[in-house]
């Protein structure tokens, strides 16, 4: 009993901050994130708030306009940049990914925590340019207005961004390296676990689309700074290239937020079902799928741009096709559902929420990828619930599955299921409520990133609002009694769910190097069928 504590592992293996801040262990380095993407998802939902509860009311009677201006900015530009790209790949990813293909570290440690380190800068230099004067230009940073209209703090937070994104390339070349070079003896490709397809897609899409972004937002501060005519039509520039330029990585990296979420809902749904996935190669490759394809559709964020309309239609049409791997992953879940022998701990309940809340969100993007109703919807709230059902009912639902099915692992201690439950519970019906009423506000036509609107779309934003207030308690109670389980909770087995996978075959906490014997894979991922013929 008391062995279990005494054992050496990552966390009690050697003390003090030096320790943390100089470590080269991947899964020390995964808490570091942890640590530093929840203070950022706090600072973005405080934004968040400032912005919803403007909205209460049709006046502009809490904020000015330029105020909200800033407000909705900075909330898109922490919660994209600095929250939704690293959560699941630099916290869950970089503690899971050598443990799931049975590896002692990644296969740059030094560069993993020099990941973290940019991750860091870049946050600060952004939150730098917040406190100063903050900026006004939305997450997307569209020209002409953030190259020669706004007068607010562009290039300092560009210089964040730009140096964050580094830290992103790093880790998907780190991640990518590992995965095929680390691998146990027996772990051949198709037998790597979900999460570790998920990620290998992502990374490809890290190491190939940032670089893209970041360039283009050299040339944004360029242009502010020496007018060389890039962006600016009165020097001979394009505005719109900078909407292509942007696009053709952020288009990609909405699924740098969802593929991790996909791979960590393919684990919980195994694992919860006992059953293994249907159509495991299916799943694996459509992460892959997903990664090239997302490259092709950029300019769906364009259609009201004036390209031609041939030109229109043939993103449109390619968006359709992008939707088919996303579509095989929900269909293989249910089926892997279908006959499952499911329990409904708080995991599966995020994962259940998840395939409900992403079906809803990924076809309301197929009505986007629609010409007619594109063009009827753009700019309006419709857009902003369509990409907050992926992003914070797919991305954020996965995350909070994901730490809590690992966090017995990470911590060695049990988290309180019955409040884990009640919040998952609470988080699905704020996340509802705020966000299913901006599908029709968005609908009848109120527009986006207006402070002030007319009096009849206020039913509609006091619910969401309320909405708001209830999600925001759903995200405070994983704070607390996660926060209480680390000093009071009971302490973990190596494997508490019974699930299939090398990082429950090793000590919960692990010890420093992973894995007491290097282990030999003989059989595919999530024999959940096997293991009822071995152990009955
Ligand atoms: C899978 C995860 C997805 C994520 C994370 C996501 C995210 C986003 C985001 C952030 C925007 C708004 C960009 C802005 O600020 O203007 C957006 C818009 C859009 N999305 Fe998605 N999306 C996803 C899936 C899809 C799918 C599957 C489709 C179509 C097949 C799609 C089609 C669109 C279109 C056409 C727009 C542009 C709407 C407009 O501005 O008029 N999305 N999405
Ligand atoms: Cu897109």
């Amino acid at each position: 009993m008391n062995g279990v504590e005494t054992r050496t592992n990552y966390l009690n293996a050697e003390y003090g901050l030096l320790s943390w801040l100089l470590t080269r262990d991947h899964k020390r380095i995964a808490i570091l994130y942890l640590v530093s993407v929840t203070i950022m998802f706090a600072i973005g939902g405080l934004f968040a708030a400032a912005v919803r509860l403007e909205l209460l009311t049709p006046q502009g009677d809490l904020l000015a306009a330029d105020t909200y201006n800033k407000m909705f900015s900075m909330h898109g530009i922490i919660m994209v940049f600095f929250f939704l790209l690293p959560a699941i790949p630099a916290t869950l990813g970089n503690f899971l990914i050598p443990m799931m293909i049975g590896a002692r570290d990644l296969a740059f440690p030094r560069i993993n925590l020099l990941s973290w380190y940019l991750y860091v800068i870049g946050a600060l230099f952004t939150l730098y340019a917040m406190v100063t004067g903050g900026v006004d230009t939305g997450w997307t940073f569209y020209t002409p207005f953030s190259t020669t209209a706004s007068n607010t703090n562009v290039v300092p937070t560009a210089i964040g961004i730009f140096i964050n994104g580094f830290s992103g390339i790093l880790t998907g070349l780190n991640f990518i390296v590992t995965i095929h070079r680390m691998r146990a003896p027996g772990l051949t490709w198709f037998r790597l676990p979900l999460f570790v397809w998920a990620h290998y897609a992502t990374s490809l899409i890290q190491v190939l689309g940032t670089p893209v972004l970041a360039i283009t937002l050299v040339m944004v501060a360029l242009e502010r700074a020496f007018h060389f005519g890039i962006f600016d039509p009165a020097y001979g520039g394009d505005p719109l290239l900078f909407q292509h330029l942007f696009w053709f990585y952020s288009h990609p990296a909405v699924y740098i937020m969802i593929l991790p979420a996909m791979g960590v809902i393919s684990e919980l749904v195994t694992c919860f079902s006992r059953k293994s996935i249907f159509g495991y190669s299916f799943v694996a490759l459509s992460s892959v799928a997903i990664a090239v394809l997302g490259f092709l559709v950029w300019a769906h964020h364009m259609f009201v741009t004036g390209m031609s309309v041939y030109a229109a239609m043939i993103f449109s049409f390619i968006s359709f096709g992008v939707a088919i791997p996303s579509a095989v992953k929900v269909f293989n879940w249910t089926a892997t559902l279908y006959k499952g022998s499911i329990s409904y701990s708080a995991p599966m309940l995020y994962a259940l929420g998840f395939i409900g809340l992403f079906t809803i969100g990924g076809l309301t993007g197929l009505f986007l990828a629609t010409l007619g109703v594109d063009v009827h919807v753009t700019d309006t709230y419709f857009v902003v619930a369509h990409f907050h059902y992926v992003m914070v009912g797919g991305t954020i639902m996965a995350y909070l599955g994901g730490l809590h099915f690992w966090w017995p692992k990470i911590t060695g201690r049990l988290y309180p299921e019955i409040w884990a439950r009640i919040s998952a519970a609470i988080v699905f019906l704020g996340f509802n409520l705020t966000f299913f009423p901006q599908f029709i506000l968005g609908y009848l036509g109120m527009p986006r990133r207006y402070h002030v609107y007319p009096d009849e779309f206020q039913v509609l934003n006091v619910l969401s609002t309320a909405g708001a207030s209830i999600l925001g308690v759903g995200y405070l109670l994983p704070f607390i009694y996660l926060g209480w389980s680390m000093r009071y909770g009971a302490l973990a087995p190596a494997n508490p769910w019974g699930a299939t996978g090398l990082e429950w075959e090793t000590p919960s906490p692990p010890p420093t190097e992973n894995f007491e014997t290097p282990p030999v894979v003989t059989r595919p991922a999530y024999a959940y069928d096997l293991e009822e013929v071995t152990v009955g």
